[in-house]
This record gives C-alpha cells, structure tokens and sequence, in this order.
C-alpha cells in the first residue's frame, strides 16, 4: 500500500498541553508520526511518497478564508506583542455569552483575543511551526486522495496534525485544517460523486460534522465515545442526522465506556452499512486508534485484532478508500496498531484480488 508521508509534521511541537487544571506533555506530539511511519517501514509492504503542495485554494473550500489567513501569521504576531512565547494559546475565549443582549461582537484587535475568536478550546497551542505543519498535513491528505483518484483501491496518508475537529471557522481538539473535510469536498466536487466521510476516532468529528451537516453529496458517519462524557462534548448525539438537503447524510454511534471488539465491530458493521445504502462512490476514512483499550485519554476497549477487523469491514466495501490518520496516544502500540488496520483494510479477499 502507498504512503503519504512528509517530515514536516515536525514543525508543529507544541510543548505543553493545560489539561485537568495541570500542564502535561502535549499527547499529540511528533513521535506518534515517527512511530507509525517506523513500523510500517519495518513491515516492508508500505512505499512512501512524499505529498505534492496544493496551496490554500481546497482548504478555503472548506474553510473560512480568515482562519487560514488568522493562522499563517497568529505565532508572529503573538511574538511581537508579547516577546517569546514556544507555545501560543488564547487570552479569552469569544462565546456569546459575553455580550448577551448588546448585539454579536466582532472579530477583536488584540491579537490575544482573536486567538480566542478563532480557537475554541485551550489544549492545541500553535507554535512557530504549526502553520507550515498544518498545510503539509493537507498536502499528505490531498496527495493521498489523488492516489486513489488514479487508480490506488486504497492509500493512507499520514497526517499530522490531525484534523476532524476543525470546523468551518473555529480550530481545537489538536487540529487546525480539517484534512479529511478537505479531501471529502475535493473528491465531491471534482467527481460529481458521492463522498462518504467514515470518522472511527474515539472523539466525535464535530467539525467534519458542521462541514457536511446541510449537503446531499458528503456522508459522515461517525462512531465515538458518547459525548455525555466525552469530548468534544457538544456534539455526536444520535438525534444528530443532518440539516436540509444532508438531512438523513449524518449518523452518529456513541459509544458506552470499554466498548469491546465484538460490541465495536457490530457498531462498525452498522455504520458500514449505511454507507452502502447511501450509495457512496468513494470512502474518506478517519482514521483515530485512540480507541485502543490502553489509549491514555479514551476509554473504549478495541485490541489490535480489531482494528485489523475493523479495516477488512471498512475493505468489504469495496469501495475506493481514503485513510487519513487522526488520533491514538499510546504512543508504544500506536505504529502497531495502524500497521494492523491497514493490513485488515488492504487483506486480499476473493472478490478483490486487486487490493494489494
Ligand atoms: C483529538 B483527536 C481529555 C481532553 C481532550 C483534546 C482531545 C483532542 C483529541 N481529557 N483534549 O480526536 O484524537
Ligand atoms: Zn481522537
């Protein structure tokens, strides 16, 4: 199977992360690429290809233009106000709570604030890097993407940092552009086809969600921990299934806490079902293995022998296949663990002799 890989994800290295009122190692943090691009180095099967450079134009397709702008200079701009700060996260988060009853605010000046308008969480800091790493990250997905377009059954891109949190104009949860939102209107627009956008993270794709939420032509179909306890907490409810015309183009799975293999794969097999009666052309998959039992920040039960099942439903079907890379924080079974899906996603079946 082909690899998009490129070394620049290193730029973005954030170095601490505020979380349960303390800061900790960031868990999104270079070697978790490192490692994963080790282990399918090791198993000889994968070839890597470094990504081509598509500028910002299909990021705008799917991004407010003022985000992308916002993020190419939010770092230096932080430094000439502030002198040097390695990681750079909001003054102020902009909810619309603070001006209840005096009108919406606008995008404010300092730039403090419109980190705060822009970001809406506090875990994902940009450091000098993060924007160079964020457009690489795109890069490898849209490369991937073209992969399949000219004839791959199923290539992974290994991107990093990861995107699914991203929505149309806020970043958070760790992501900055929304690579798999990125590809998935791509791959709609230029093929007139229809995109089914496959979220296995344990965090619900909220952003992919927005994105999609009113369109007829991108399916997104998410399983996840149940947002009543887990982030990003405000969406993933099952009475979420799309808007207008995408309404019945979403579908959400949440997930009780330690989840195992036999309860996940049902759910997965449900989920690929409606995938199939949607009659999507193309599949754009997700894919987050912090649902592994042993992942430090989640806590559904999936051991390597599912994730390998979980590819090989994912390959049944038969659909051309986009993988990009989401989460996974056991950092010591994470290049294992994706070595295992994408084995089960690239299996060779009698019906497919062609997926190698
Ligand atoms: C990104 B991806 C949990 C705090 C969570 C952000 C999580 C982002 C996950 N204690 N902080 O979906 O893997
Ligand atoms: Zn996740």
């Amino acid at each position: 199977m082909k690899v998009v890989y490129t070394l620049r994800h290193r730029l973005h290295h954030p170095q601490f992360e505020l979380e349960n009122g303390a800061l900790q190692e960031p868990f999104e943090h270079p070697g978790r690429a490192e490692i994963i691009r080790a282990a399918l180095a090791a198993d000889g099967s994968f070839e890597f290809i470094a990504p081509d450079e598509w500028g910002t134009e299909p990021i705008e397709a799917v991004h407010d233009p003022g985000l992308v702008q916002f993020l190419a200079n939010a770092w230096q701009e932080y430094q000439r106000a502030h002198g040097f700060t390695h990681d750079v996260v909001p003054d102020l988060f902009a909810l619309a709570g603070l001006r209840d009853g005096m009108g919406p605010a606008s995008e404010p000046e300092a730039i403090g604030a419109r980190l705060g308008w822009w970001c809406f969480e506090t875990t994902t800091p940009v450091t000098q890097g993060t924007y160079d790493a964020a457009r690489s990250s795109v890069d490898v997905a849209l490369t991937t993407a073209d992969l399949v377009l000219n004839g791959e059954s199923v290539a992974y891109g290994l991107c990093r940092p990861p995107g699914h949190h991203a929505a149309r104009s806020v970043y958070g949860g760790y992501c900055f552009f929304n690579n798999a939102a990125i590809v998935a209107n791509q791959l709609a627009e230029s093929t007139g086809s229809k995109i089914a956008v496959l979220d296995v993270d344990y965090h619900h794709g909220n952003g992919t969600q927005q994105i999609f939420y009113d369109r007829a032509d991108v399916q997104m179909v998410s399983l996840h921990g149940d947002p009543r306890r887990a982030y990003p907490y405000l969406t993933g409810f099952r009475d979420e299934i799309g808007a207008g015309k995408g309404r019945g183009t979403t579908s959400n799975y949440p997930l009780p806490a330690q989840t195992n293999d036999d309860d996940y794969l049902a759910a997965l097999t449900a989920a690929c079902g409606e995938i199939a009666s949607f009659g999507a052309d193309m599949v754009v998959v997700s894919l987050g293995l912090d649902t592994y039992f042993d992942d430090p920040i989640s806590d559904l039960a999936v051991t390597p022998d599912g994730f390998e099942q979980s590819g090989a439903l994912v390959r049944d079907l038969g659909l051309p296949t986009v993988v990009l890379q989401e989460g996974g924080y056991a950092t010591d079974e994470l290049g294992e663990n994706a070595r295992r899906w994408l084995l089960g996603v690239s299996s060779l079946t009698p019906d497919r002799p062609d997926r190698a």
